[in-house]
């Protein structure tokens, strides 16, 4: 008896020492995730219909197949994550309606998403007011992180993807005039544009024109009739995948040869722009924050889960969406609550953490810090470009 009584004095003791330990700021340390049960609502905002509908889906799937794995192997102790999803039909309003609904009705969190900076820039300026932590997987223009202190990306912007994606390109096809091309009504698109415009003006690359395009547009022949008279060694597009492969099937119909490569950001990086613009779009160049072959920890087991559960490869938009639901549930253990501010804080802490994007940090400004790469439309498939 007595023997028993001292072990479970022991034990007691043991316990107690374990939750008074310190707590862990650092998501690299192991973190004691005791403390969390029930259910974490968490909401994901992606353009399931719509101009951007071409990457909300691959979104949504790797989303949820992180939380899948996450609740599977009891990563977050007593708790589970519970993700609502909203579409916001790649619109300002549907994403404010969608982070109304969310914030208000289902009290999440935290929110993923939404998948355009335009929407962005629209909705998550009501998460940050009622301190709802924002992680946006796919936002990439200037101006997101600058909403708030609780609103993170885990999408490079273009303004640190598109200088390396200039050097690269010039130094290996020796360009030194080009047109550009570029929506001039959606956030994304606009900043896509500042950014090779200073890239350019930096490389000392001649701009012989720079031509503009409207959301939904689909008839681009003016613009291209004008670029292809002043005979440009490149043409540098800031467009979403649809208008992207409008203007390279259009350009290429054109007589525009071959040879004049289509350099572009982020609204490339869709496997979608290579079925949609055919031939045509062999041997567009675009800078990305993941390449499938990429060795990052875990990477090619992600590539390999996601097509054995959705019969697909992945894109950059997956990759990205599935790094965010780990970042964010690393963040949520740390925490140990679910607080947001207490996430927001745990969340900041993120360093050197491994994901399908490499070692992975968030700096000082709520950015990401991760190495970017170039890549190339090749057979159809995204293949180095090098
Ligand atoms: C943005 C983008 C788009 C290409 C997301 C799909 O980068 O809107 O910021």
């Amino acid at each position: 008896m007595q023997n028993v009584r001292l072990v479970s004095l022991l034990l007691v003791v043991t316990l107690l020492l374990a939750a008074c330990g310190a707590p862990a700021a650092q998501p690299t340390a192991a973190p004691a995730a005791g403390a969390l049960s029930g259910q974490i609502a968490i909401g994901a905002v992606w353009s399931l219909t719509g101009a951007a509908a071409i990457y909300g889906p691959s979104q949504k799937q790797a989303a949820e197949m992180a939380v899948e794995e996450i609740n599977k192997t009891g990563y977050l102790g007593q708790a589970t994550i519970k993700l609502i999803t909203e579409d916001d039909r790649s619109t300002k309003e549907g994403a404010i309606a969608a982070f109304e609904k969310l914030i208000n009705q289902d009290k999440v969190v935290a929110i993923f998403g939404p998948t355009l900076s335009n929407s962005a820039k629209a909705a998550d300026p009501m998460a940050q007011e009622k301190k709802v932590v924002v992680l946006a997987t796919s936002n990439t223009a200037a101006g997101i992180v600058e909403i708030g202190d609780f609103v993170f990306r885990d999408s490079l912007p273009e303004a640190s993807v598109i200088p390396n994606t200039i050097k690269a390109t010039k130094a290996k096809l020796g360009y030194k005039k080009v047109a550009i091309l570029y929506g001039d009504d959606d956030a994304f698109t606009k900043s896509g544009y500042d950014a090779f415009k200073a890239a350019l003006d930096a490389e000392g690359v001649e701009i012989l024109a720079t031509e503009t395009f409207k959301k939904g547009d689909t008839d681009f022949s003016a613009q291209l009739t004008k670029i292809k008279g002043l005979n440009p060694e490149a043409i540098v597009v800031s467009a979403l995948a649809e208008e992207a492969a409008g203007i390279m099937s259009q350009g290429r119909q054109l007589g525009i040869p071959d040879s004049v490569r289509f350099i572009g950001g982020n609204g490339f990086n869709s496997p979608k722009l290579a079925q949609l613009a055919g031939k045509a779009a062999e041997g567009a160049i675009s800078g990305a924050a993941w390449f499938i072959n990429s060795t990052a920890p875990g990477n090619q087991d992600f590539v390999k889960a996601y097509n054995a559960k959705y019969g697909a490869n992945p894109d950059q938009f997956a990759a990205q969406a599935y790094a965010a639901v780990y970042i964010m549930a690393s963040a949520i253990k740390h925490a140990g609550k679910a607080d947001g501010q207490a996430i927001r804080d745990a969340l900041a802490q993120t360093k050197d953490m491994d994901t399908v994007l490499g070692k992975f940090s968030f700096d000082a400004n709520r950015d990401p810090q991760h190495t970017p790469v170039v890549q190339m439309v090749k057979d159809g498939q995204f293949a180095l470009f090098e």
